[in-house]
């Protein structure tokens, strides 16, 4: 049988929101609630410090070094294009990615140190388009009290505020948000819902885009 489940895609899932918003631990466990309902599934960060340049990234973040604000924003550009073509050969293997942070964290972060919005956009078009962002929305000021930041360089009140009224802007039609503040078991399962859905609408069919659409 062609054309069946056996060669259809895996779904792009992006969790985004506030540092400190529980993104990772629920990326972690949507993963492995996936996998015990028989759906292959990876999890994946970005940025992904494991590379050369997310070397750098991550000697920036934890204010090691310095570097000029566009230049920093092209790296994390070159951190997720360095990562495209597996990221394409995974999904159309069909295996859905759930990957913590994306592009919008890109655009979010950079124009909340006042780049301009389209300049931190353009570094992205081509990348492949998630299917799904599940946005986790929480006050900054909840995310500042969950103990406490780790102390990198974005990690601070007032900063995170720009950040968060910057996503808003980034907002599209492939977004879903999520109350942060409500328990995480609820997180987990209406999270783990709106995954599903999407999963289902990739292995109907749904052809796999590119940023920005
Ligand atoms: P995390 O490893 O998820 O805690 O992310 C590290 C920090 O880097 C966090 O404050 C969010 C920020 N960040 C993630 N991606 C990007 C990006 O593409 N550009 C900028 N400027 N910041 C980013
Ligand atoms: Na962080
Ligand atoms: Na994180």
């Amino acid at each position: 049988l062609r054309g069946g489940k056996e060669d259809s895609r895996g779904a792009l899932v992006v969790l985004e929101g506030l540092d400190r918003c529980g993104k990772t631990t629920q990326s972690a466990r949507l993963v492995a609630n996936l996998e015990k309902l028989g759906h292959s599934a990876e999890l994946w960060r970005f940025p992904d410090r494991t590379t050369s340049v997310g070397q750098m990234i991550s000697s920036y973040l934890s204010n090691k070094s310095q570097l000029d604000d566009h230049t920093i924003h092209l790296l994390f550009s070159a951190n997720r294009w360095e990562k495209r073509s597996l990221m394409e050969s995974k999904l159309k293997s069909g295996i859905t990615l759930v990957v913590d942070r994306y592009s919008y964290s890109g655009v979010a972060f950079s124009s909340a140190k006042g780049l301009d919005i389209e300049w931190c956009k353009a570094p992205e078009i081509g990348l492949l388009a998630p299917d799904l962002v599940a946005y986790l929305d929480i006050p900054p000021e909840k995310a500042a009290e969950r103990g406490g930041y780790g102390g990198e360089r974005y990690e601070q009140l007032e900063f995170q505020k720009k950040v968060g009224q910057n996503y808003q802007v980034l907002r599209g039609p492939t977004w879903k948000i999520i109350d942060a503040c409500l328990p995480m078991e609820d997180v987990e399962e209406q999270l783990q819902e709106m995954v599903l859905d999407c999963v289902k609408t990739c292995q109907e069919g749904k052809p796999l885009s590119c940023l920005w659409s």
